[in-house]
This record gives structure tokens, sequence and C-alpha cells, in this order.
């Protein structure tokens, strides 16, 4: 299906080269479904894309909580994951100021050199974006910034008036890619989508099919309503890793997200 007709406006509104690219790889897999890759080890990270590659969209990594990391390890499962057709998201939540993110973004890890996206808090001001996108063109990439608007746990302190400002400031910026919501709560989903309006995306975590409380204060709501409220991606982890047959789990996540899509 052609992405246009899927994506409506939010395909006419956006003209970001890494927007449509997320919206074009949605379409060739039938999934909304970004990967919470969070397992610890690189064999179980190599099994995750070989499992369920194909029904997900983008792979979001933590790559600081990998215990046998190595460069050329990473070097393999980021190949891997391009083969399997994913953008690459690296949920690093950047907060520093704009010149100490541009370090950030290489060093040890690099992860200016491998990721397609990169998540930020906007609570240390508006260049945070510039600083990022600066270590992107440093060597000579392109990729997106997500912005914390809301966030799915319990308590936490982006309350409605500091997402109105971040949306304001990030919907301004073409170095942002879109926003992370509030995955759990549908009602606050409507809200930022009104906010934002077509021009960004929204992604959402704190989405699982089995709706409820989960550990440590993380909230989860159901993907289809997600994707109904406004959401363009629905980020899952351990309803997916932590499956007993995370591959069947990950069609399942796609077809919920994608047929919500196809409703909407
Ligand atoms: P889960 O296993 O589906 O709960 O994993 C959720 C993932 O999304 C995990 O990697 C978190 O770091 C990430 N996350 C989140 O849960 N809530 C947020 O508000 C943000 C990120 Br931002």
């Amino acid at each position: 299906m052609q992405a246009e007709e899927v994506w409506g406006q939010r395909w006419t509104m956006n003209t970001l080269p890494m927007a449509r690219a997320y919206m074009e790889v949605a379409c060739r897999k039938q999934s909304l479904v970004c990967l919470a890759a969070d397992r610890s080890t690189m064999a179980g990270l190599f099994d995750l894309i070989e499992t369920v590659g194909a029904s997900i969209a983008a792979l979001k990594t933590h790559v600081d909580l990998v215990d046998d990391w190595t460069p050329e390890a990473w070097s393999k499962f980021c190949a891997a994951a391009k083969k399997a057709d994913l953008l690459i998201f690296e949920d690093r939540k950047f907060a520093d100021i704009g010149g100490i993110s541009r370090k950030q973004m290489a060093g040890v890890y690099n992860i200016r050199g491998w990721s397609d996206l990169v998540t930020a808090h906007l609570i240390s001001g508006p260049d945070i974006v510039d600083g990022l996108q600066a270590a992107w063109s440093d060597v000579g990439r392109e990729g997106g910034v997500l912005l914390l608007a809301q966030m799915s746990s319990r308590g936490n302190l982006l309350e409605p008036a500091y997402t109105a400002k971040v949306v304001a400031k990030g919907k301004a910026h073409s170095g942002v890619f879109g926003f992370i919501g509030n995955g759990s709560r549908p009602d606050e989903l409507v809200l930022l989508r009104d906010a934002v309006g077509d021009g960004k995306l929204i992604w959402t975590p704190g989405v699982n099919l089995a709706v409820g409380d989960g550990e440590m204060g993380q909230r989860y709501g159901h993907p289809r309503d997600a994707v109904l409220a406004g959401s363009d991606c629905v980020i899952v982890g351990s309803g997916i890793h932590k499956a007993d047959n995370p591959g069947e789990q990950a069609a399942a996540y796609a077809k919920a997200s994608w047929d919500a899509l196809c409703n909407r």
C-alpha cells in the first residue's frame, strides 16, 4: 500500500526525510512497532533481530546496558538491523547542554555513527537539538531527535505545562523528528496530538497487549488505543522480548498497530 494513502495528512504535512523513511518502512512491514531491544547480551540481541525483525519497523536500543558490548559486535548488530529494514533508535535521553550532547554522541559508543534516531529531554533548552544534529553532521550522517514530551512511568514530572513548551519549541525545529508520548494513557495522547498537529510524529512507550501496571512504576496501554489516539509508533519491549514466543507476539503487535492505523 502507498504510504501517502495509509498515512494521509501525516505524510503530506511531514517532508522530513527520516519521518518519511519511517512511514515507508511501516508500510513495507505493515507494522507500527518499534522493538525496545532491552536484552543484556549480544547473542540475545542478535536472536531478537532474527526472530522478530520481519514484524517490526524500528529497533530501539540502550547501548549502555549490554554486558558483553564490543564495537565489532555492535557494528555487526547494526548491519543486521539494516539488513532487516529497521531504523535504529538509541534511547539515550540526552539532557545536557548542546556542546556536551554533541560530544556524548561520539565517545566509546559513537552513537552518531550508527543511530538514525535518538531521544532527548528539552530541559536544558533547544540548543541540545542543534548539538545532536551537529554530531551527525560531523560524521556525514543524518538523524532525527525525538523529544520527550510525556513519559509512561508513574509520577513523572513532565506535566502538561512542560509538555506544551516542549511541543511549541520542538514543532518549529527541522532537527526534531517527533515527540515521545505516553502510550499508557490514550486521553493524554489525544491532547498531545492536538498540540503537535500532523507535522511531526509521536512515538509511544508504555504499550502492552496486557494493559495495566508493569514493573517499577511502568504503566501499559493497548497498542490499538495508542494508535487510535494519535500514536504513529508503539514502542514495545518486554511484551515481545520476554514472551514465550517473541515471533508470534511481535506479529500480534504488528497486526494490532497496523489495523488501528488503517482504521484511523
Ligand atoms: P517495556 O518492557 O515495554 O516496558 O519497555 C519500555 C521501553 O521504553 C524501555 O526501553 C524504556 O527505556 C523505554 N521508555 C519507557 O518505558 N517510557 C518512557 O517514557 C520512555 C522510554 Br521516554
